[in-house]
């Protein structure tokens, strides 16, 4: 309701300053040009110094009334994203510094420096000196920016440290598929010819030695709280990205080419419902690529859990090759087997001679 009568109100300020802009015309036609003209310039010399403050209050509203509704008033959720806040927070205290003291000086002067009769102008066409400064000092400015990003770029995009678990993530149209290499710690070999949507999502090859203990899942990644997360990114379509805002990190998911991040999630999912104050909040994987007409859809779950529950979770998980091949599962063979000898035992107390006439005794005996 508010965000409503402020857009009305902002439109009937700009409709108030067409309809004084229009009546001094008039006015102007009445008066004559010259203190027209005159009186002009005072006008818009007073709306520049107007626009100026209003700018500011209009800044400030905006920043107290959104802030809390953005993802930077949520702590970062990884050591990256702290890294990568910080330089945020630094790029926007220069840039924001800049935009104030260049906005402060662009309407006062317009303001102080109106028409005046009294004033001589002070002109110069040229300063090499002036040039070389307001040259030099952005461009080292940006500088010293770019090169931190570039290391935060490399830190995070390069190799993750030797304790990271590693997990495959890959999108398709329209959801995520995420691999754990199994007991053996190596992803089984792929080939996309071997994709089948029920049982091989990712096409792993499952004659490789590597592939049989492979863990896929579907929607939902978890990783342990503290412990570095490497991410082997690939599509199975179009390019996607897997977008880590609570960690604040994003990297393209491409077909064909696989792309890598580490990432060390620094709260639990429970912890950060806490930080939040959401009872619901849950990390999210969303696509950051339009891929699709269900582009909107690609929501995925990270669980960041402790490493005793992500123990207990991953002890449930079932590899995929039995999956595939439930008949090679040995748990299932011995639940089969088991059931046959209770099916065997059946047939032969069934065929066994006087079997009948037992269960009848049995039955008159309970009816008795
Ligand atoms: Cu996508």
């Amino acid at each position: 309701m508010s965000l409503y009568l402020s857009i009305a109100i902002i439109a009937l300020i700009f409709v108030v300053i067409f309809q004084i802009a229009k009546a001094s015309e008039y006015v102007s036609i009445l008066k004559g040009e010259e203190n027209s003209r005159k009186q002009n310039n005072k006008i818009n010399g007073f709306l520049m110094f107007a626009f100026l403050v209003l700018g500011f209050i209009g800044v400030y509203v905006c920043n107290e009334y959104l802030f809390d509704k953005t993802l930077l008033a949520q702590p970062a959720a990884s050591v990256q994203g702290e890294k990568l806040d910080q330089m945020l927070w630094i790029t926007l205290a220069i840039t924001g510094a800049v935009f104030i003291a260049t906005q402060f000086l662009l309407f006062w002067f317009a303001y102080k420096y109106q028409e005046d009769e009294n004033r001589k102008v002070f002109f110069f066409a040229h300063s090499t000196k002036l040039e070389l400064i307001w040259t030099a000092i952005p461009a080292i400015t940006l500088t010293v920016l770019v090169v931190f990003g570039l290391r935060n770029w490399f830190f995070f995009t390069g190799d993750a440290p030797k304790n990271a678990m590693v997990v495959e993530v890959t999108g398709k149209q329209f959801g995520w598929i995420f691999r754990y290499s199994g007991k053996d710690a190596v992803f089984g070999k792929k080939y996309y010819k071997n994709i089948d949507p029920a049982t091989n999502s990712v096409g792993i090859i499952w004659d490789d030695k590597y592939a049989q203990d492979d863990i896929l899942t579907e929607q939902t990644m978890y990783v342990v709280k503290g412990q570095p997360v490497k991410l082997i990114i690939g599509s199975r379509d179009v390019i996607h990205d897997v977008g880590l805002s609570h960690f604040r990190l994003k990297m393209d998911a491409v077909p064909g080419i696989p792309t890598t991040m580490w990432f060390t999630p620094l709260y639990t999912t429970k912890e950060m419902r806490e930080k939040t104050g959401n009872p619901n909040f849950a990390y999210e994987i969303s696509c950051d690529q339009m891929c699709g007409n269900g582009h909107y859809s690609m929501k995925g779950i990270v669980e960041v859990v402790e490493q005793d529950e992500y123990d207990l979770w991953m002890a449930k998980q079932k590899a995929q090759y039995l999956v595939a091949f439930p008949e090679k599962d040995p748990e299932a063979a011995k639940a089969a087997d088991a059931e046959g000898k209770v099916n065997a035992a059946a047939t032969e107390a069934a065929k066994a001679p006087g079997a009948k006439k037992d269960s009848t005794a049995k039955k008159a005996t309970a009816k008795m």
